[in-house]
């Protein structure tokens, strides 16, 4: 099987094995594990900010910044398509009591006035809005790079408004490779920012919660709270130290291949692909092969390759590290195949 499903299947690499059958351990409640210690260290580092904080998932970093940054009865804005919004099974409202504001992005990029005008004023029938939230990339944009000014812009926004803003940066790795900056030219756009492990990175679990010192300390407490307190966690902190230190430089590569991907499945007849293509996300609409997207996986299941539905009639597929160029090829030949069956 090739699995073009999405980059959180990525297996543990050798290097990343090793590290965690050598890690040092500890209790890392007690604060005592040397290689959560280190990983935390690592990742504040990498992302310009004072401090960070290991998660066990994507979801729980993200939902930990907004129970530390707002209250029962806040009001959250975020875009329309967000993650937060659309595939965290409403656990913003579940955990945290808060309401979502969504505007409609392009691209997955709100426009800085319509933010600020959704913050809410003083007025008594309104909530105090608690929190904005980014994400960059840009999932159900198709894996599109928020712009450095737009962040710029809605910060500026934030600031003046005294309202927190925090990035959902699953694969904000995959944002900074696009762009050649470092993540923390990124990360300075923020007051908090949850960055995914387990992702392009390759590691086998977990992500990271940067902020200032005060908000870790507030979000390690929530992460208690959840029941995400770890004890000799060292074992999956050192393989995310690799996916930190190591896997970052090669993400162009998936981009790359996802260019590719990309530039072959548009010349399939019935094919189109509806994105473009930043990262290494592809949205293809197969409407002209006369089927939805999710007998079309099925269909395409049954040649060898796995993908995701991203809609009636989208599909979503996903380059990352298990999948090299030749892997792809076959991936192209039974897209192609499964094509010609239908049309
Ligand atoms: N995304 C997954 C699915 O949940 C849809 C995927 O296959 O793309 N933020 C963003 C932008 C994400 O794309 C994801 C995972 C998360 C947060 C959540 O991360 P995890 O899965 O670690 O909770």
């Amino acid at each position: 099987m090739i699995d073009l499903r999405s980059d959180t299947v990525t297996k543990p690499t050798e290097a990343m094995r090793k590290a965690a059958y050598e890690a040092e351990v500890g209790d890392d409640v007690y604060g005592e594990d040397p290689s959560i210690n280190q990983l935390e260290e690592t990742a504040a580092e990498v992302l310009g900010k004072e401090a960070a904080l290991f998660v066990t998932s994507g979801t729980q970093g993200n939902q930990i910044a907004i129970l530390t940054h707002c209250r029962p009865g806040n009001e959250i804005i975020l875009e329309a398509e967000s993650h937060i919004f659309y595939y965290e099974s409403g656990a913003a409202s579940a955990f945290a009591g808060v309401q979502t504001r969504t505007l409609s992005g392009t691209r997955g990029a709100m426009i800085p006035s319509d933010v600020e005008y959704a913050i809410r004023g003083e007025d008594q029938h309104f909530p105090e809005t608690g929190l904005i939230c980014l994400e960059n990339t840009h999932n159900r944009a198709g894996g599109a790079v928020i712009p450095v000014d737009n962040m710029k812009e809605i910060h500026k926004v934030a600031k003046a408004n005294n309202v927190p803003l925090h990035i959902d940066g699953a694969r904000l790795f995959n944002a900074a490779a696009a762009l050649n900056l470092p993540a923390s030219e990124l990360a300075k756009h923020c007051d908090t920012v949850q960055v995914c492990l387990s992702k392009g990175l390759g590691a086998p679990v977990g992500s990271i919660l940067a902020g200032n010192r005060d908000f870790i300390a507030a979000a390690r407490k929530w992460r208690k709270r959840l029941g995400g307190g770890l004890r000799q966690a060292g074992i999956i902190a050192n393989p995310g130290l690799i996916a930190l230190t190591q896997m970052r430089e090669r993400l162009a590569e998936d981009h790359e291949n996802a260019q590719y991907l990309a530039q072959q499945l548009g010349q399939i007849k019935g094919i189109e692909i509806v994105n473009q293509v930043d990262t290494n996300i592809i949205v293809a609409d197969v409407k002209d092969l006369k089927m939805n997207s999710l007998e079309f996986v099925e269909k395409l299941k049954a040649e060898g390759v796995l993908s995701g539905t991203f809609g009636p009639s989208y599909v979503r597929f996903v380059t990352h590290y298990d999948v090299n160029r030749s892997q792809l090829e076959h991936a192209i030949t039974a897209i192609q195949k499964t094509a010609d069956q239908i049309i």
